[in-house]
């Protein structure tokens, strides 16, 4: 008896392509309030994209044992001397782990962890990150280019966006005499 194969999603470089891909665009707009320099983010055009995610979440959200799998673009802004960058979230189920992969571009990932202790990876095209469960991470673009990391991630892991954005996180990571460091804030 001959079946027919099913249709599946395609991964080309950071593209991710298939039906069933969703593709969103965070806006400046969305993620103004993340930068300190407000007078610098008052410049730039509000629909400006920050930064895009594709992904594929083939079972419901919050199925226990399932995966998704996403692809992130960090387009190369600066808002004042600080880079761009994710939200950034802890997980709703706070004990679910991720991994981070560099796929194009330059950055950083900033981890933090419940008593607000940080650790840093330098991400590059091939670079491979485990985040723990109970860390809080963000991706920064600090290079020229555009920025692409690949995710996956437990899909009953949810975002926890709202302690970030009440509490943020106590370092920025900010261009420098031409260069990124990375500068405590508390
Ligand atoms: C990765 C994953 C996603 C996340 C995206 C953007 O692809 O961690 O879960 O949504 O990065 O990061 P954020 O949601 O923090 O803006
Ligand atoms: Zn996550």
């Amino acid at each position: 008896m001959e079946t027919n194969l099913t249709s599946v999603p395609t991964v080309e470089t950071d593209l991710l392509r298939g039906q069933d891909i969703r593709h969103d665009i965070r806006t400046l707009k969305s993620v103004g309030e993340l930068f300190e320099d407000r007078e610098a983010l008052a410049i730039l055009p509000p629909d400006t994209p920050a930064y895009e995610v594709f992904s594929y979440l083939p079972v419901p959200e919050g199925t226990t044992g399932g995966l998704f799998y996403g692809i992130t673009r960090i387009h190369p802004l600066l808002v004042g001397d600080e880079y761009m960058m994710t939200k950034g979230h802890f997980h709703a189920q706070t004990d679910r782990a991720e991994f981070y992969w560099g796929i194009r571009g330059e950055g950083i990932l900033l981890m933090m962890d419940t008593r607000r202790h940080i650790r840093t990876e330098r991400v590059s095209p091939g670079s491979l990150h485990y985040i723990p469960g109970g860390f809080a991470h963000r991706m920064i673009n600090t290079g020229d280019t555009l920025f692409s990391f690949g995710a996956c991630w437990p899909s009953d892991a949810g975002h926890d966006y709202e302690t970030i954005a009440r509490e943020g996180f106590p370092a920025r990571i900010k261009k420098v005499n031409g260069t990124p460091r990375i500068l405590k804030t508390e």
